[in-house]
């Protein structure tokens, strides 16, 4: 498949943009090749400058349960725009997406709505700081909570990517507040709650992890968290920014049956453009201002674009329940892929739940950071090329996820299977 005209384009953003890209893991540095230009996007599939087209399993980072172009999400944002862009003011669409996802969390009470799940994990986490008068931060190997100073510390996707160990321009005491334990490592929880209770404001965990490649929580990881934050009067946060309303309409929380303090979402629910909200207990909430003391605001927050965007994805999920469908879909896809590198001999573990999957380079079965590591992801970056050139975009790294929509069809799933087998070959 040629991509010159990607290249050209690339080399053209090198000029005025930092590397090319407005965000590291789009640079394809650890798959090793020159990074696609999009053109446009359509159901299931992407386009680059070329020409050529991609079975999308990207789904911009799973923000797309939809597939790209919804009719109902592009009616829903022509409408809005037709009314202005931006206020910073309230308006309506805020207030309906507001309940929506009211309805779906149980465990939200109150919400605020803002602009990434970066900023929503920064705010929630100086909420939890202003809540309880502690300032240190519990957070898992591996997990990724967008790239504010305190959550960079061990974190996966383009951090995991690119090895970077420790970034640069975060502050070594901001660092210090940040503790860390191995994902799926609950005794490991208890002996910094030990150590360390008193000192610290929150827990913060992806309830599946999905930034080191999807990672499922232990049978009883989620419920020790719950029983250990209770006891030690410490907030948890689920970061559900890519499982929420993608696992199932009230995400993790809902599958597990565990209820946190403080939820954070994104994604999906700005049906592809930029959002993001966090919430929970009204008791934890009211501290934000202008009910209280904690700080935080936005002029693009709760943007009536994005808003009414979201709202047509998540009527639409509450109306279909696509969920089993989805599921189906996506088993097929694994176990088809299972099945072809089983008979090639190729040493793979693929992790999955609903819609979401990673396929591991590696013989050993991934539960945390550190057997993600051990794939080999020079393996797997040849396999991400080659899959390329057959039209199937896979994540570009080792530690990411790849995302089913309802706009794959049975035949991509084929497709995608034979082009495995190619590779296998
Ligand atoms: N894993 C990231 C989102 N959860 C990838 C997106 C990015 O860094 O651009």
């Amino acid at each position: 498949m040629a991509r010159s005209l990607s290249r050209k384009k690339y080399n053209r953003a090198c000029r005025s943009i930092v590397g090319g890209v407005n965000s590291p893991v789009r640079a394809f540095k650890a798959v090793k090749t020159a990074p696609l230009v999009v053109k446009k996007a359509d159901k299931a599939y992407l386009y680059d400058v070329d020409g050529n087209k991609y079975i999308d399993y990207l789904m911009s980072w799973g923000a797309l349960i939809t597939g790209h172009k919804y009719p109902a999400v592009i009616r829903a944002i022509k409408k809005a725009a037709d009314k202005g862009t931006s206020y910073g003011l309230s308006s309506e669409p805020e207030c309906e997406l507001a309940e929506l996802i009211k309805k779906a969390f149980p465990s939200i009470e109150l919400l605020r709505l803002v602009n990434s799940g970066t900023e929503a994990v920064m705010s929630a986490i100086r909420l939890a700081r202003g809540y309880t008068g502690r300032n240190k931060i519990i957070k898992f190997e591996g997990c990724y909570h967008g790239h504010s100073d305190g959550l960079l510390v061990k974190a996966g996707s383009g951090v995991a990517t690119l090895s970077i160990p420790d970034t640069a321009g975060v502050p070594a005491s901001i660092a210090a507040e940040t503790l860390i334990a191995p994902y799926n490592n609950i005794e490991a929880v208890k002996r910094l709650a030990e150590k360390f209770g008193k000192d610290t404001a929150c827990i913060i965990v992806e309830p599946i992890a999905a930034n080191m490649g999807v990672v499922l929580p232990d049978k009883n990881f989620l419920r020790g968290l719950r029983e250990i934050a209770d006891q030690i009067g410490v907030v948890l946060i689920f970061d559900e920014v890519i499982t929420g309303f993608r696992v199932a309409l009230g995400g993790a929380q809902e599958i597990y049956n565990i209820k946190p303090d403080l939820t954070i979402l994104g994604k999906i629910i700005g049906g592809g453009l930029p959002i993001g909200a966090f919430g929970g207990k009204r008791k934890i909430m009211q501290f934000l201002a202008p009910m209280g003391p904690v700080y935080q605001a936005g002029t693009l927050s709760g943007n009536p674009l994005a808003a009414s965007a979201g709202i047509a994805v998540l009527k639409y999920l509450i109306k279909s329940n696509p969920y089993p469908e989805l599921d189906k879909k996506t088993c097929k896809l694994v176990s088809g892929l299972g099945s072809v590198f089983e008979a090639a001999a190729i040493d793979v573990q693929i992790n999955q739940i609903g819609s979401m999957f990673t396929i591991f380079f590696s013989c050993n079965p991934v539960s945390d950071y550190t057997s993600a590591k051990l794939s080999d992801t020079l393996k797997y970056a040849d396999f991400f090329r080659r899959m390329l050139n057959s039209g199937v975009l896979l994540p570009p790294s080792q530690f990411e996820t790849g995302f089913l929509s309802i706009a794959h069809t049975s035949q991509n799933v084929r497709k995608t299977i034979e082009a495995v087998k190619t590779f296998a070959k």
